[in-house]
């Protein structure tokens, strides 16, 4: 076969089938070794962690709007680890122990602030499950303990506990540790973070397809500005993960639904801690900026709409104002929605798939703001040494073929 120096230079040294195979280039290699799909605090920490823990710097964050844009950026901040089984109070605790000194990590202000959780009990049921829940908490060396409504009011001076209320105060369960961040601040240290390692974190970029070798594990994924090719995916898309899994062919046991959140007008600091209560859905705290931050409980329907129903703030707002009658002329400045999966036990599934090299963390639900740097950290450890991480194992998809489920339904006021 004769060779033109005219076609060599058009065509490159691979442009010749013929061409002997040690003279050509190798086969391009793929672009990264890690994709994660979807840039909210679980993916991006997931990011920083595979580079800074474990040398993985090819890896790439794809995010179909704006990084934090999602859940990350719409939650209202509350970090706790009171839950109620042994498995969930390792993963949230490994979190809580993270969030201690996630500042000084990612030499950003994720402004941390352990004021205290209090979840109120308003009947003798209320106060049975709170306990039990204290208890095991105890047990796991999860700090914990009970309040009487004397104790209450000493905590969160501008609560309301005359007994005739709709929904008396019969005590509450506290957790110190617990309390806030702010949100934004959390995808924003754990982006620059990970930028400065060498991730590359590419927004406006939404993967359409995941695209399968031979023998059906991964190769990569097809976006709205191309395909990039990979040898892991990691799938972090909370509320969106059912349909970016079928587009791996895989099921998931999952149900989207939208869950809302308002603020207040911006005051004076008026509100010392975080309060919750299970029983009427509702919780509050008060920002960094002043404002009042509400929230109520999941919508009763499926739906990818960010807003979610009228009826259930008013709901809320009716009872944060029986609990606290002051607030009842303040203006509520914005609301607003994001979308929550959930699973049937209200636990997260966390590992590896039915497909080779393709790995999942969702089913969050209401509450993974604050597993946030936990999540992570053994996600980013799945991820890099193909194997499930201990603290992560209980929580793989197995356990809805297996039926060991991890049942959070109680720990959670919103997540029903
Ligand atoms: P997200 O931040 O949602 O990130 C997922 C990203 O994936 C999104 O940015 C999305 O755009 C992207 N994506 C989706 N599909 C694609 C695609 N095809 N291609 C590319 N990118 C894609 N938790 C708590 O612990 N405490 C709370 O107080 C709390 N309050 C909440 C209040 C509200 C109103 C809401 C909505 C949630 C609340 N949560 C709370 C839950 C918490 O916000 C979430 O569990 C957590 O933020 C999930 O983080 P994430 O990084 O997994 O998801
Ligand atoms: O899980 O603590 C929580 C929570 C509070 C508000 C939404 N989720």
């Amino acid at each position: 076969m004769k060779y033109s120096w005219k076609t060599l230079l058009q065509q490159g040294l691979n442009g010749h089938k013929g061409w002997p195979a040690q003279w050509r280039s190798p086969e391009p290699q793929p672009q990264y070794d890690v994709i994660i799909i979807g840039a909210g605090g679980h993916g991006l920490g997931t990011a920083y962690y595979l580079a800074r823990k474990y040398g993985v710097t090819r890896v790439a964050v794809l995010e179909r709007g704006w990084l934090g844009g999602g859940n990350t950026g719409r939650n209202t901040t509350i970090i706790r680890s009171n839950y109620l089984f042994e498995e969930s109070g390792k993963l949230y605790n490994h979190a809580v122990n993270l969030w201690d000194t996630l500042a000084q990590e990612l030499n950003y202000n994720v402004m941390y602030s352990p004021r205290g959780v209090m979840m109120l009990t308003h009947t003798i049921h209320d106060k049975q499950v709170a306990q039990r829940h204290l208890h095991a908490n105890r047990l796991g060396g999860i700090d914990s303990e009970w309040l009487t409504p004397d104790q209450v009011k000493e905590f969160c001076p501008p609560i309301n506990l005359r007994p005739d209320l709709r929904y008396p105060v019969l005590g509450a369960t506290l957790q110190r540790r617990g309390g806030t961040a702010r949100h934004d601040a959390v995808a924003w240290g754990y982006a620059r973070a990970a930028d400065a390692l060498g991730v590359d974190i590419i927004q406006n970029c939404e993967v359409t397809a995941i695209l399968r070798g031979q023998g059906g594990a991964v190769t990569g994924v097809e976006t709205s500005r191309g395909p990039i090719k990979a040898k892991k995916i990691g799938v972090v898309a909370a509320g969106h993960t059912s349909h970016v899994m079928a587009m791996a062919g895989v099921r998931m046991p999952l149900e989207s639904f939208p869950l809302q959140a308002l603020v207040s007008e911006p005051v004076k600091p008026i509100f010392p801690c975080v309060v919750m209560s299970n029983t009427i859905h509702a919780y509050i705290s008060q920002s960094d900026k002043g404002e009042l931050v509400i929230g109520a409980g999941t919508d009763q329907y499926g739906s990818y709409s960010q807003t979610g129903g009228l009826h259930i703030n008013q709901h809320t707002l009716e009872a944060i104002c029986e609990l606290f009658p002051q607030f009842r002329r303040m203006k509520m400045m914005r609301n607003w929605g994001g979308i929550v999966d959930v699973t049937v036990d209200r636990s997260p599934i966390i590992g590896k798939t039915p497909v080779a090299n393709l790995f999942v963390n969702c089913g969050w639900g209401t509450g993974g703001f604050k597993a946030t740097p936990g999540s992570a950290d053994v996600f980013a450890a799945t991820i890099a040494k193909g194997e499930l991480h201990p603290i992560a194992a209980p929580f793989s998809l197995d356990r809805f073929r297996t039926g060991r489920l991890i049942d959070e339904g109680a720990a959670a006021a919103v997540a029903h």
